[in-house]
């Protein structure tokens, strides 16, 4: 069973640094910049093991040091409490990434 669907411009009101998107679903998405890959590849590493233990995975991009991140949950065709808890997982982790 999946979460109720969150209106996203109320969820961004505590997400500094998230914007609104639409995946076609609606999705709230960040871009990060780190040093270099080395650094941007360890983020995603992190990443993906909460995901896993999550059982909620991001759709992302990497082009050397930038990461695309969108959150969305595509059981419930929007975000959900579970976008919210892996963005702020990602904040946590993301560093002086910019
Ligand atoms: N991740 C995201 N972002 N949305 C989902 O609806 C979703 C997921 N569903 N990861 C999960 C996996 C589902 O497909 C599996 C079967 O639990």
């Amino acid at each position: 069973m999946s979460s109720s669907v969150i209106e996203v411009q109320q969820a961004l009101g505590d997400l500094p640094g998230w914007r609104h998107a639409d995946d076609p679903r609606p999705a709230i998405a960040r871009s990060l910049a780190f040093a270099d890959f080395n650094a941007a590849w360890g983020f995603m590493n992190r990443v993906a093991l909460k995901a896993e233990t999550m059982d909620h995975h991001p759709e992302w991009s990497n082009v050397y040091n930038r990461v695309e991140v969108l959150l969305t949950t595509h059981d419930a065709g929007g975000v959900t409490q579970k976008d919210l808890d892996l963005a702020r997982f990602i904040d946590s982790i993301a560093g002086d990434a910019k």
